[in-house]
């Protein structure tokens, strides 16, 4: 008997809806295509369409992970396959030991933002909170939209998108800065495509020629790190030429003087010798942003991935206060996010300052009230940051103030995290530590136990998109093998430990999260069921409330007093800049048919057949024949922290001096390049500016051997040619 089921795609935080067409009986999968959602109007991009091959479990790449294994002799001794009951009492005893050893704060859990929804989210916090009594909660945000979040909140008082993804093709102006939409948001890309179509102006501001550049009608082509730079010469103008909403930023803002300050010296001229650009351009982008009432401003990962992101953020929600472009219909920030489920895993209070529902750690009504609900005494100290991990297990001289116990949920460190040689090491030094994912990943050679979970297509649950709109993923097939879904597990090691969690089912989870947390009480499930998608903030439950569609309505912002914060900073360079050893900057970015750490799209056939290993690196064609090195070439990509393999792509769309690589691949894997310099205040990573050189391999022959070598190798050791037992 062949049924439908719907449900949400697995990838981007586009939120786009699937039909799934399945053959109950024979469990397989019959059709699949993109249906009507509040996000996608019926398209889906091609990992929706094809990204859903991984539950084949083709093992292509790697192989799912089908029983739990554990190393009972410890870090050196082999992985072994044992019973739920077996590995649970391992997990539930070393965690115990740490505990009790070096006390609660030695503990650190990474939530994901993939698969397990945001039922899972709540549960992995509420494990590390209620049971190991840490706030050391976190998750990818941290090497993400980390940034975002803390410099929107501390301007505007809500860290996600003030608008909704249908908004964008009413802007009158975009300003689209750091992002790159028609990779990593396709069905997004859509609505900026159909903005254009509308007369929209589009203004680019990327270093290399995108597709949204490319349809811009202005591409400001700046040079990498100097985001700064430009956005507080736009304040500079807006402000010097009079182009302020003066009254809204009387009603509704403050920090005036302190802003201008800053902003004074940073004059079209002065910011022409940092970015690159035109001081017309500069003059030129300000007074069309301030223009409008309807100018929107989209910004990713060029904004974020910088030891200045959070200081960009600030200074874009401040051009948006600055020329009155909140609280109404399309306008405002977009600070789009990534990854399915990295709003919602923000959402589930996953990060180590706030609860569930953005509430305050630190804040002891709030503290008193999830006390009561969990009926235990928690911690009123905010945790640490997963970047974090490299200083507090190599760096920190006293032992009591280690990490010594990681709980790594959906996560791969060892592909996505910077300076992977550093991340290696520090997991190795870890007294303990746990994987629980889908997949045979890179960080799963470095665990302790490994735990394997149900993956997208075999649970039940509910996402939040990039613009806070809850929906619900639903159980497509019954998963094989001797796995349980991520929330069983956390709840049998926590009962395990003597915090007794059981749930039936994810509404249950869900019931007790939305009672705690005022913004989303409105969301049940029967009203998800309804009306599909609803916004957060969501307070009534009544049928017809779909929660909110742009925030801070009327100017008033979601700070304690409603008003907002004008903010931004003088500028810096990155971290570490080109020399002559290492003459060039490296830039990380995204492929559109793979997916992150490409677990689940490199085990897609489809998916697999449009790129493969050892992936590119971008260059200007010049840049080539200074190298001497053509299309398709292999050649060796050093940093001061390591080099990877990969092939040279001479492309017209980036200047000379930059190169860009993409992070999804194993033997070209830039993570062995990055640098783990940190954002100070969000932690985030600046993976987007490292100093790097490129050596020409002259005996092709030989490097081609070396990659095919390295990609057998790493498959044998993830076990991909034998079955049964790990060796
Ligand atoms: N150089 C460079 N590095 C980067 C970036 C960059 O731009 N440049 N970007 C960064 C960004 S923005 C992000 S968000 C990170 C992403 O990095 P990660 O979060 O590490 O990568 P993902 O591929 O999203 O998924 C992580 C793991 O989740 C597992 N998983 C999927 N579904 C489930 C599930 O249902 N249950 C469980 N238990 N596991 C599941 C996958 O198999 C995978 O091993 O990478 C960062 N790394
Ligand atoms: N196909 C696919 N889609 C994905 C993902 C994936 O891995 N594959 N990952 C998902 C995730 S986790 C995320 S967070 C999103 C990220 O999506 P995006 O935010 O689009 O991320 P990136 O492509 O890393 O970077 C965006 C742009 O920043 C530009 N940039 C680099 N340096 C600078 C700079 O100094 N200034 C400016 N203004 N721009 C700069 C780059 O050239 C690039 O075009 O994508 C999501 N979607
Ligand atoms: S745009 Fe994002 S959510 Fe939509 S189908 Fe593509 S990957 Fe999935
Ligand atoms: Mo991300």
């Amino acid at each position: 008997m062949s049924v439908e089921i719907k449900t949400t795609c697995c990838y981007c935080g586009a939120g786009c809806q699937l039909l799934f067409t399945v053959d109950k009986e024979a469990n397989k999968i019959l059709d699949i295509h993109p249906v009507p959602g509040r996000t996608n109007d019926s398209k889906a991009c091609l990992k929706g369409w094809y990204g859903w091959d991984y539950l084949n479990d083709p093992q292509i790449l790697t192989k799912r992970l089908r029983e739990p294994m554990i190393r009972k002799g410890g870090k050196n001794s082999p992985l072994e396959i044992v019973s739920w009951d077996e590995a649970v009492k391992f997990v539930a005893d070393n965690f115990k030991k740490v505990k009790e050893k070096w006390g609660p704060n030695s503990f650190l859990a990474a939530a994901s933002a993939r698969g397990p929804g945001n039922e899972a989210g709540y549960i992995t916090q509420k494990f590390a909170r209620a049971v190991m009594g840490t706030n050391n909660i976190d998750h990818c945000a941290r090497i993400c939209h980390a940034a975002s979040v803390a410099g929107s909140m501390q301007t505007i008082g809500e860290g996600a998108m003030s608008l909704s993804i249908p908004e964008i093709e009413d802007a009158e102006v975009i300003f689209n800065i750091g992002y790159n939409a028609a990779t990593s948001h396709p069905i997004v890309a859509r609505r900026i495509v159909r903005a254009k179509e509308k007369g929209c102006y589009i203004i680019c501001a990327d270093p290399r020629i995108t597709e949204t550049a490319r349809i811009s009608d202005l591409h400001l082509q700046l040079k990498g790190g100097a985001n700064v730079a430009l956005v507080n010469a736009l304040a500079n103008v807006i402000i010097s030429e009079g182009l302020m909403d003066k009254e809204f930023v009387k009603a509704h803002t403050k920090g005036f003087d302190d802003f201008w300050a800053i902003v004074k010296d940073y004059t079209p001229e002065y910011s022409s010798g940092i970015t690159g650009l035109s001081a017309e351009d500069i003059r030129f982008t300000a007074r069309k942003y301030a223009s409008s009432k309807h100018s929107v401003i989209l910004w990713g990962m060029g904004v974020t991935q910088f030891s200045q992101g959070v200081e960009t953020v600030k200074c874009c929600c401040s051009l948006a206060m600055l020329t009155g472009n909140f609280g109404h219909y399309a306008c405002g920030t977009g600070p789009v996010r990534g990854q399915n489920n990295v709003q919602g895993t923000c959402d589930m209070g996953d990060l180590p300052n706030v609860y569930p529902g953005y509430q305050d750690v630190a804040n002891p009504a709030i503290q008193a009230k999830f006390e009561k609900a969990w009926g235990v005494k928690l911690s009123g100290v905010a945790g640490i940051q997963l970047t974090r991990v490299p200083e507090l297990v190599q760096h920190e001289s006293d032992p009591a103030k280690r990490i010594h116990a990681y709980y790594i949920t959906g996560e791969d460190p060892c592909q996505s995290d910077p300076d992977l040689d550093e991340i290696r090491e520090s997991l190795d030094m870890i007294d303990f530590v746990v994987v629980q994912d889908i997949f045979w990943n890179k960080t799963c050679e470095h665990a302790d136990a490994i735990l394997p979970a149900t993956a997208w297509g075999e649970h039940d649950g509910v996402y939040t998109s990039s613009d806070r709109g809850f929906q619900r993923i639903r159980k497509v097939l019954e998963p094989a093998g001797n796995i349980k879904t991520d929330w069983e597990i956390t709840c049998l090691i926590a009962t395990a430990m003597g915090y007794k969690m059981h749930y039936n089912n994810t509404e249950e989870i869900w019931n007790e999260l939305i009672d705690l947390c005022p913004k989303f009480t409105g969301a049940t499930y029967e009203k998800l069921e309804k009306l599909g998608s609803i916004q957060w903030p969501c307070w009534d439950k009544g049928m017809e409330d779909k929660g909110t569609m742009f925030l801070h309505a009327g100017g008033h912002f979601a700070t304690p007093d409603g008003i907002g914060i004008l903010k931004t900073s003088p500028y810096h360079p990155p971290v570490e800049v080109e020399n002559t050893e290492y003459p060039l900057t490296l830039c990380t970015v995204r492929e559109v048919g793979h997916y992150s750490v490409r677990t689940m799209t490199g085990n897609c056939r489809l998916l697999r057949n449009l790129e493969d290993e050892p992936g590119w690196v971008e260059m200007s064609p010049e840049q080539a024949g200074q190298l001497g090195v053509k299309q398709g070439d292999i050649v060796k990509i050093v940093s001061k922290r390591g080099f990877a393999f990969t092939r040279a792509k001479p492309t017209e769309r980036v200047k000379t001096g930059a190169v860009y690589m993409t992070y999804q691949w194993w033997i070209g894997a830039c993570n062995e390049l990055t640098i783990s310099a940190l954002d100070p205040s969000s932690k985030t990573p600046e993976y987007k500016y490292c100093a790097a050189r490129i050596e020409k391999i002259p005996d092709q022959k030989w490097a081609e051997e070396e990659v095919a070598r390295r990609y057998t190798d790493i498959r044998n050791r993830m076990r991909i040619t034998k079955e049964g037992l790990p060796a």
